[in-house]
């Protein structure tokens, strides 16, 4: 039994889909940010850079926290959505470039686009042609290919799931899906698995999947 520790956002999504998808037995809970329950010694206990997602092994105790590092124990563990051998290094290319690129980049807009800018125009245009390149880039992947990751149309793995529930924020980064048609196109062939509409949902519901 693994307790996940999460909230309603991308970096919390991933895990939950990751879980669904793997089909093991989790229980899901709540911390809520606005309410500063990342900050309270229990969590820092688990999670000691006091932020979501994090996930605890029942039988071990072993806690675990970063999303990249919790989706790649978990894979690791589970022998799945690591694609082929020889497809590893793809998936790390990939599951690396959501945790220093993507993510990064489209967290700045949210901050400037949902929480004001205190730092000047200039921070913002940059903010938005990183966020732009982003999509540029996963674009030209995904070009002639199913997933990111994996030789030929590539393999469904960690790296799809970590790099979706971002774009799923295409609203927030005021990104049009519809200028990277390759993107878009692999949008729609994720939200339309079940596993990842459940996941969407953990810790609990608050929109249905953004549908462009
Ligand atoms: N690098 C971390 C980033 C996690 C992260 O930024 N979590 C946010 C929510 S998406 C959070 O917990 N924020 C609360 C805070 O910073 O106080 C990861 O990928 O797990």
């Amino acid at each position: 039994m693994i307790d996940l520790y999460t909230w309603t956002t991308p970096n919390g999504r991933k895990l939950s889909i990751l879980l669904e998808e793997l089909g093991i037995d989790y229980e899901a809970h709540g911390v809520d940010l606005a309410k500063g329950e990342q900050k309270t010694p229990a969590f820092l206990a688990i999670s000691p850079n006091g932020k979501i997602p994090a996930i605890r092994d029942r039988a071990t105790g072993q806690a675990v926290m970063e999303s990249g590092a919790i989706m790649l124990w978990l894979a690791e563990r589970e022998g799945r959505f690591l694609g082929a051998p020889g497809d590893k290094a793809s998936v790390l290319e990939w599951l690396m470039w959501q945790m220093s690129m993507q993510g990064p980049a489209l967290g700045r807009i949210h901050q400037f686009a949902k929480y004001g800018n205190p730092l000047g125009e200039p921070a913002e245009t940059m903010a938005r042609a990183q966020g732009a390149q982003v999509y540029q880039d996963l674009n030209a992947r995904l070009a002639g290919r199913d997933y990111v990751a994996g030789a030929g149309q590539g393999v469904y793995t960690i790296a799809d799931m970590a790099i979706w529930p971002w774009v799923s924020r295409f609203e927030w980064h005021e990104i049009n899906l519809e200028d990277y048609p390759h993107v878009l196109k692999w949008y729609r062939r994720l939200a339309e698995r079940p596993a990842v509409q459940r996941g969407y949902h953990v810790p609990h519901f608050v929109n249905e999947v953004p549908m462009p």
